[in-house]
């Protein structure tokens, strides 16, 4: 059956990045019964995108990101809904390593192929790197060569997901949260091949003509998704600044080194958060999707807003206390809090996982978001309708394509294995499994 804007349509995951953005394609274009699932209300305390800031930039890694940043630039920078919530105080990426410094090379090149050179300015020395990010000075950035992009900066991640759930408001779409917006099973025909709705925790049936599952890293522990997809966790760290630091950074760009990790601009109430860079962390229990025969094991997120008192492994405080040594050697005896972890889904080769399941008709997944989607908040969801109401590009449809088997999601694109929480001390903080 084909859609038309009285069709009904459950978007699981409302609450976080792909399903909201998905809710306000649907919602923009005029259809009419739309609900919103999720744990939490918008923005869900548990999404990803929940967050005090995420990266924005171009991503050049093949044609189809590129594409999808540069329309997520341009609804960044023009959209009213998101405009507010775009930072574009520039990002350096910057490297020591003749592999990293290799990329950045690469990366140029491919900017310039794609008619995008005039964007960046290489940097080529230390001193031309300061005179770009002055807040650089007196850090340890030796060898250290950069790119500097213009267009770019950060994206106040939590308010602008806040953005799109009060336009949902307005447009009039419906809402279920915690037990009866939390995904049980699918209802599916006789046969098991199509699906007419979904149960909830709280056992609600709800009938809908489309079920579009955007549960971000829950995803592979809702349905089955035959390995295509690994849940992993990366962390973060705040710190306050005074008023007179805050004097010092503000307009600061993002600053990110593939080999340490990432800092950003203080917010306006002076905190800046550092992140540092390694494969991530699984989480691999003992589990049985919907839709999976037996019990297999999958890395399954733990809800930071389930437990607020957990924190990051020791580890962590390790490789995050290095990463401001580099960057903010003036700030490296400060205090940190709100120190946390963040769920991504990967994929094996770090492209989306949007498409219909193949085993449940009128069932679509939107995952995969392999840790950088977030700048796709305003215009991912146009391409999930687009998927639902069977105009997708091929070169999307392509790349997104239910792809069981083409690699490993556990490795991604990622330089090592990831490792497991269960091998890393210091994370818990209570006895809730
Ligand atoms: O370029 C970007 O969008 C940075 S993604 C930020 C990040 O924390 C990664 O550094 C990390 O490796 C993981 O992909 C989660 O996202």
């Amino acid at each position: 059956m084909s859609l038309d804007i009285n069709s009904s349509i459950l978007i699981f995951g409302g609450s976080g990045t792909i399903g909201s953005s998905t809710a306000l394609h649907l919602a923009r274009k005029g259809y009419r019964n739309i609900r919103v699932l999720d744990v939490y209300p918008i923005p869900s305390a548990q999404s990803a995108g929940n967050d005090l800031n995420k990266i924005m930039g171009t991503s050049l890694r093949n044609p189809v990101d590129r594409q999808l940043s540069l329309e997520a630039e341009d609804a960044w920078s023009n959209d009213p809904t998101f405009s507010p919530y775009y930072h574009r105080s520039g990002r350096l990426d910057c490297c020591v390593s003749s592999d990293g410094i290799n990329d950045l090379r690469d990366t140029v090149a491919k900017l310039e192929d794609a008619g995008l050179g005039h964007t960046v300015e290489w940097l080529d020395t230390e001193a031309q790197i300061i005179q770009r990010v002055p807040q650089l000075t007196g850090s340890n950035i030796q060898g250290w060569k950069g790119i500097f992009f213009e267009r770019g900066g950060w994206l106040a991640a939590a308010k602008a997901i806040d953005s799109v759930g009060r336009e949902l408001m307005r447009h009039g779409v419906q809402f279920s949260f915690g037990d009866s917006g939390t995904f049980q099973s699918l209802i599916l025909s006789d046969d098991g091949k199509t699906c007419s709705g979904a149960v909830t925790k709280d056992g609600t049936r709800y009938l809908a003509d489309r079920v579009v599952l955007a549960s971000g890293a829950w995803t592979p522990s809702l349905v089955d998704l035959e390995d295509q997809c690994c849940s992993k966790a990366w962390v973060y760290a705040h710190m306050q600044l005074t008023p007179e630091e805050v004097k010092e950074y503000i307009g600061c760009p993002v600053v990110y080194n593939e080999d340490i990790g990432f800092f950003f601009e203080p917010n306006e109430d002076g905190i800046i958060k550092v992140c540092d860079e390694f494969p991530g962390f699984t989480r691999y229990k003992t589990h049985q999707p919907f839709g999976a025969s037996k019990p297999t094991l999958v890395s399954i997120p733990r809800s930071h807003a389930r437990h607020p008192t957990d924190t990051y492994p020791d580890a962590s405080e390790i490789t995050i206390r290095k990463a401001i040594a580099a960057f903010l050697p003036n700030f490296k005896d400060k205090e940190l809090f709100n120190r946390a972890m963040c769920w991504c889904a990967d994929t094996a080769d770090a492209n989306l996982l949007v498409c219909e399941h193949p085993r449940w008709k009128g069932c679509f997944v939107a995952t995969g978001d392999s840790g950088h989607s977030f700048k796709l908040l305003p215009i991912i969801g146009k391409h999930v309708v687009e998927l639902l109401e069977g105009t997708l590009q091929e070169d999307l449809r392509e790349a997104w394509r239910w792809r069981p088997g083409s690699g490993d999601a556990r490795k991604s694109t990622r330089a090592a294995l990831a490792k497991d929480l269960a091998d890393l001390p210091g994370w818990k903080h209570d006895s809730v499994d």
